[in-house]
């Protein structure tokens, strides 16, 4: 047995058995291998951001990584964005990256590059496999690697020849460790700011935001009358009706610093001090009050459940109920097709257990209230700010989860940058319902060059802002990759064509036209 088929042997056999590839020469050998394995489901992607992105979005449903097979230096840097994205998640992901022969790297050939170096400001733990025989065992400490609290993104760089070489056959996995437990210290100062009477903000992430973390934070909040939020974006949160709600610390920094102000005290569960997500002129970075002091529950890499549930026990709020949502939405709206109208037909129209990749952008800014009332379901958001996830995440989530519908929120502008990502739907026979914002602008941009105070855009300015001349066509580009869809300028045609979708198995794209 070769390098390669050790290595595939040794992913299946430590229960990673979703591989995400863009192939190329250098892993040629992986590629053979995986034909002579059963047990991997490989899944190709037109663009090595839809790979990476796909990988972040399974592993945030399966709660376990995906492989990716990248090719060389090139194929990592082009995935490179969404596994930034990945990294900010605290996505556990591992990457397979080919590279030339070890004998070969001395004479410079066209694709050589320094792949460790490219891949070491987003991944935790990087390696190239020296030879065949070490390259299972390798493949079973990334996997380790990559499985670390709170999720890790580990890089295995595969030599051509360690892949075609004689290999040592499979290397077994060491079992995931369970995350950290949080200090006794860390709950009994948690609990005496919850009981100081002084206002006092509950900042979650993480674990935290499953329904579980969310049920106990409520019940905390409620009794010690503390107050409760999300980081402004989040891995995934689980949400809808009989579930306890959190909105998210707004993006705009004057929003932002008016959901915080007054706060004391911000007890940290799996999250950082809010900040800005840029600097301003004269706007503050941090954006929690000056005499606002924080406390850490739980570190990203401990386990924030167990800490609430320790929390609970030490302010006694287990028998208090949790303050779960439990309105129903006002029906779907209609007449002219607004954000706030498609927030409310969202909340109405979501199905049931619906995993909601979000990349809206501008357009989605206020859909996160009126869906709190939807039917339950679980909301993936952008956590590293580099655009081109949504449809990626997407895709991933849709193939850990086969028996949930995928709803795709996307800005158009977001979307261009990997709508590669709708062939690979189509060619899987994914269940992905898209809803594309076509407002034709890089819309939020367009503030954004006021709040920097660069002034009014001229001509110039704004055709790098504007995604006009030409139109882009959103339904002719979905249906050239197998993708069928409809344009809509209501919201009456909204809900049918989103009902459509829904009710329909298969991707599916709402190109709507803002
Ligand atoms: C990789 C990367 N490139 C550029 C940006 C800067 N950027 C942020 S939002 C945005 C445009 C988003 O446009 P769209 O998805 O259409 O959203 P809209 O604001 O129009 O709703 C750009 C270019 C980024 N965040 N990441």
């Amino acid at each position: 047995m070769n390098g390669a088929e050790s290595l595939v042997r040794t992913l299946v056999g430590g229960g990673v058995n979703v591989c995400f590839t863009n192939p190329g020469t250098s892993e040629m050998h992986f590629v053979a291998a995986l034909d002579r394995v059963e047990g991997m489901h490989c899944v190709l992607g037109l663009f090595e951001g839809v790979v990476t992105g796909a990988a972040d979005g399974y592993a945030r449903m399966a709660d376990n990584p995906a492989a990716t097979l990248l090719h060389l230096g090139p194929g990592y840097a082009n995935g490179a964005a969404n596994i930034h994205n990945a990294n900010k998640a605290s996505t556990p992901m591992v990457n397979i990256v080919g590279d030339h022969a070890t004998y070969h790297r001395q004479y410079d050939a066209p694709l050589t590059s320094d792949i460790e170096g490219l891949a070491r400001p987003s991944s935790h733990w990087v390696k190239t496999s020296p030879n065949a025989k070490s390259i299972a065992a390798d493949g079973a400490a990334a996997i380790a690697a990559a499985r670390e609290a709170p999720g890790r993104i580990a890089t295995l760089i595969l030599p051509a020849d360690t892949a075609w070489n004689e290999g040592s056959g499979p290397a077994p996995v060491a079992p995931a460790l369970l995350p950290r437990a949080v200090s006794p210290e860390a709950v009994k100062e948690a609990a005496r700011v919850l009981r100081s009477g002084e206002p006092t903000l509950i900042l979650l992430t993480g674990r935290a935001l499953r329904e579980k973390g969310l049920a106990l934070a409520g019940q905390i909040a409620v009794k010690c009358g503390a107050r409760l939020i999300a980081q402004g974006s989040n891995a995934r949160t689980q949400r809808g009706r009989g579930r306890v709600s959190v909105e998210r610390v707004p993006y705009v920094v004057d929003q932002a610093l008016k959901v915080l102000a007054g706060l004391k005290h911000i007890i940290l569960v799996g999250s950082k001090m809010p900040v800005a997500f840029f600097a301003y002129p004269d706007k503050p970075s941090l954006l929690s009050p000056a005499d606002c002091e924080g406390h850490v529950l739980a570190r990203p890499e401990e386990d924030a459940v167990a800490a609430l549930e320790a929390l609970a026990d030490e302010v006694g709020a287990r028998g208090t109920p949790a303050p779960v949502v439990n309105e129903k939405p006002a029906g779907p709206a209609t007449g002219r097709i607004t954000s706030e109208a498609l927030g409310a037909s969202l909340g109405a129209l979501l199905p049931e257990n619906a995993i909601v990749a979000d990349e809206a952008v501008t357009t989605g800014r206020g859909f996160f209230a009126p869906t709190r009332m939807a039917a339950p379901h679980d909301w993936l958001s952008n956590m590293g700010g580099s655009i081109g996830l949504g449809m990626p995440l997407a895709t991933g989530a849709a193939v850990a989860c086969p028996d949930r519908k995928v709803v795709c929120l996307e800005g158009d502008g977001s979307g261009m940058y990997t709508v590669q990502a709708l062939w690979t739907q189509a060619r899987e026979g994914l269940d992905v319902t898209t809803v594309l914002f076509s407002n034709r602008s890089y819309q939020i941009l367009k503030g954004e060059l006021a709040n920097v105070g660069a002034g009014n855009p001229g001509r110039k300015a704004l055709d790098m802002l504007n995604l006009d001349r030409p139109d882009l066509d959103w339904v002719g580009l979905a249906r050239s990759m197998g993708v069928p869809g409809a344009r809509v300028e209501t919201m009456e045609e909204f809900n049918r064509r989103f009902s459509e979708g829904i009710a329909t198995p298969g991707p599916y794209l709402v190109e709507v036209m803002i």
